[in-house]
């Protein structure tokens, strides 16, 4: 796939968090886009120019798209001139990765391959998973060459080029960010550059398909290594009575020095999943990458156990309260600031411990409208609510609507600050 696209047609397998932007974004540049999705709620969503995910902008490029005829959904593959596969891999017990959304999407497009179509894998996978992805393509197809048997002469190109965009910031950096495009041969990266500069103002650096993929689990390895540190450190000042905010705000008046900022966990369905891609594959040379999801895996017990110690000292100066009951307030449940995503959040673990222990719970979490059915039987309540009745205040997310705590929190409170909302 050559030249102009606007006389071509792209598909989007997985009209998620990433493929569905992406159509969009294609969308947009007048380019026809067929979005494919198992789920048929979401294919009739997107249909009528609606969607079926949070994220800001999204909602109208989706509705200009589909009215003015550039994106339409269905729930099976058809003929197109390029394939991005955008489905999900999560681990299984043990922190193995989960192939099988890939191998089910790549399977159902074979059939409508043709020669001279390109094939991209969009979902961040482990090293080696576009040449098993190439492999299952041309185990449906031996009537097409594919460039693991016939390098540049291949009828179907191939590559990785894996998403990097930040949840709640997607449509910008979507376009802004720059793309590692990692083909299976140098041919098979030209073409996929030439797809994303469509849309992509960033740069679009090409590579192999291995430095690809291990470039994306890299950069989440990173993050969350350098957020063990911080973590780590929130232990260690608490042992040893010093503030950590401020202990990372001076150290970070280094030139050479930047902490990143200790909270309950570390969430997501990315930077908690990731490191282990890599940890399954080289278990032994990977020693400090695991040690850090190790410690960040701790963290949401931790914050438990601070709980735990603030009821004691609560119960300790208001015997009275043994009978009425320890009023909490969970403060923020999302895995990270401003936005509703509640998956593999630490607050809700954090959450969901302290309901199995029958605690009745005010929660305040401004991004959303009602409690998750595993905490139905507790209360959503405004910040105010919570404040004025809760004898130990929990923080958990640094949502900006609680940059007004200060103010709020009464003196008798017992006050668990997992984020550094109130620094000192
Ligand atoms: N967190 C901290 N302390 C910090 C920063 C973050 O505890 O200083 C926590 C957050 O609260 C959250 C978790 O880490 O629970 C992850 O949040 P995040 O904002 O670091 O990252 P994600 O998961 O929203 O998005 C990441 C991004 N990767 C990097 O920044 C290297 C994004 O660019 C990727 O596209 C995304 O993962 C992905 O899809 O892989």
């Amino acid at each position: 796939m050559t030249g102009n696209y606007h006389n071509k047609t792209v598909s989007l397998i997985g009209l998620g968090y990433i493929g569905l932007p992406t159509a969009a974004a294609f969308a947009m540049r007048k380019v026809k886009v067929i979005g494919v999705d198992v789920n048929q709620h979401a294919v009739e969503t997107i249909n009528q120019g609606k969607i079926h995910i949070v994220e800001p902008e999204l909602d109208m490029v989706v509705h200009a798209a589909v009215t003015e005829g550039y994106l339409r959904a269905t729930t099976s593959p058809e003929p197109a001139d390029a394939f991005f596969i955008a489905v999900p891999t999560p681990f299984k017990g043990n922190h193995k990765p989960d192939l099988s959304y890939i191998e089910t999407a790549a399977k159902s497009i074979a059939p409508v391959l043709k020669k001279g179509d390109v094939v991209i894998l969009e979902s961040t996978s482990p090293v080696g998973t576009t040449e098993q992805m190439a492999e299952w393509l041309a185990t449906v197809r031996p009537d097409l060459s594919f460039p693991q048997h016939a390098g540049e002469q291949s009828d179907i190109r191939v590559a990785h080029c894996p998403e990097r965009v930040l949840p709640g910031q997607v449509m910008r950096e979507l376009v802004e960010n720059d793309r590692v495009i990692g083909g299976m041969t140098p041919k098979c990266s030209e073409a996929a550059v030439g797809l994303y500069r469509v849309f992509v103002q960033g740069e679009c650096i090409q590579t192999n398909a291995r430095t690809a993929e291990m470039c994306k689990l890299t950069e989440n390895a990173f993050r969350d290594v350098n957020i063990a540190f911080a973590n780590e450190l929130s232990l260690i000042c608490d042992k040893l009575d010093i503030n950590v905010w401020e202990l990372i705000k001076l150290a970070n008046r280094h030139p050479r020095v930047n902490i990143l900022q200790p909270g309950c966990g570390v969430g997501g369905h990315c930077i908690a999943v990731d490191p282990w891609f890599i940890v399954d594959s080289v278990p032994d040379e990977s020693r400090l990458i695991h040690t850090a999801r190790e410690v960040n895996e701790s963290k949401p017990e931790w914050v438990l156990s601070r709980i735990d110690r603030a009821i004691e000292q609560f119960l300790d100066r208001s015997p009275e309260a043994m009978n009425s009951g320890v009023r909490i307030a969970l403060l923020g449940l999302a895995f990270k600031p401003n936005i509703d995503d509640l998956r593999e959040s630490p607050a809700m673990h954090i959450a969901l411990r302290l309901n199995e222990r029958n605690r009745p719970l005010m929660i305040v979490e401004p991004n959303i409208e009602s409690l998750p059915s595993a905490l139905a039987q507790h209360h959503l309540v405004p910040l105010e609510i919570a404040l004025s009745s809760a004898d130990v205040v929990v923080i958990l997310v640094a949502h900006r609507e609680f940059e007004c705590l200060p103010d709020l929190l009464r003196p008798n409170q017992q006050v668990i600050d997992a984020v550094g909302i109130l620094k000192n």
